[in-house]
């Protein structure tokens, strides 16, 4: 990777805003904090922007109140950084990007990236941008220090789905080891990012095991998640991430669906597959899109009917 390009760059320019996805991950919120902290410590400007809410569990990364979202007039920079974002759309700006920034820079490991940047590092091999981040740092001789370490540890940790994913690469178990070797502590991060739930997640968890139902051959298993339950249980948006698993994980289930219900009249249906269907097919008939194995759509209608005429599709699929 051609990482000595960015060199010139970063020395010739003062401010940066260092940006990703909405719907910030543990490799979005990583990545750019780990580049700010690097950045900062050459003494320059740096603007780290998330156009959304900052999850609960990646709270304990250094720095990470120093994201904000992009407040029009006074965000301005010479240098934009765009991270882990297949297309400029995903930073939902609101607002042309070359209207804040004079330089794009581009670093990507998805391989649906459409190029944006003036400068594009894209390349699918790597199994987060953090550790895109690591290799671009040992390029421009900054040192990493523990704070950089844990960032750079939660983006492949999470990118890997803890070592789990094909994604999990020789290069990255040695970046890892490294990062171990400077003080990063593997349980401490762990028990922050995939453990720690808040009571009302877990609350609303027994809540939805409650709707689970199976079809007759045992392949679809579904949930429902009322307002009902949100409100009684006090869980919020992040607190129903990954909830759909607990379907998907049954023996035997090769199509999990969650339906959610929301405001006006409208029900959110995620979607995930185990082996063989695939679900993004299932979503784009409904408007929506996504993944092989994860796709999601939103329909007008009542639980029922939605229901209905979501599982009878499924059907086709299996
Ligand atoms: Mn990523």
């Amino acid at each position: 990777m051609d990482f000595y390009i960015l060199n010139n760059l970063i020395s010739k320019y003062n401010s940066f805003i260092v940006t990703s996805h909405i719907a910030p991950d543990g490799d979005a919120l990583g990545s750019v904090l780990a580049l700010t902290i690097a950045l900062e410590k050459l003494g320059k400007k740096v603007l780290p922007i998330i156009n959304d809410t900052i999850p609960q569990k990646f709270r304990f990364l250094p720095c990470s109140e120093k994201v904000r979202a992009f407040a029009s007039e006074k965000d301005k920079a010479e240098v934009m950084i765009c991270l882990d974002s297949g297309d400029p759309g995903r930073l939902e700006f609101k607002k042309d990007l070359r209207d804040i920034c004079n330089f794009i820079v581009n670093i990507d490991h998805h391989k649906s990236n459409t190029m944006y940047g003036d400068i594009n590092l894209v390349n699918d091999s790597y199994s987060s941008v953090g550790e895109m981040v690591y290799f671009l740092l040992k390029g421009l001789n900054i040192p990493i220090d523990i704070d950089i370490a844990t960032c750079i540890y939660t983006s492949i940790i999470t990118d890997t789905g803890s070592l789990k994913y094909s994604n999990t690469t020789p290069s990255c178990l040695k970046v890892l080891a490294e990062l171990v070797e400077i003080g990063v502590k593997p349980d401490f991060i762990s028990r922050e990012v995939f453990e720690k739930k808040s009571l009302a997640s877990v609350m609303l968890l027994k809540e939805i095991l409650g709707s689970l139902k199976i079809s007759e051959d045992g392949k679809i298993a579904y949930m429902r998640l009322t307002k009902d339950m949100m409100l009684k249980t006090g869980a919020k948006e992040e607190d129903t991430d990954g909830l759909i698993n607990y379907a998907r994980e049954i023996d035997g289930v090769e199509v999990a669906v969650l339906f959610k219900e929301q405001d006006n009249f409208k029900i959110k249906v995620g979607l995930r597959s185990n082996q063989w269907v695939d679900v993004s097919k299932i979503a784009e008939q409904f408007g929506g899109g996504g993944h092989a194995r994860a796709a999601g759509c939103t329909i007008e209608g009542s639980l029922e009917e939605v229901e209905h005429s979501i599982l009878s599709t499924v059907r086709k699929y299996l």
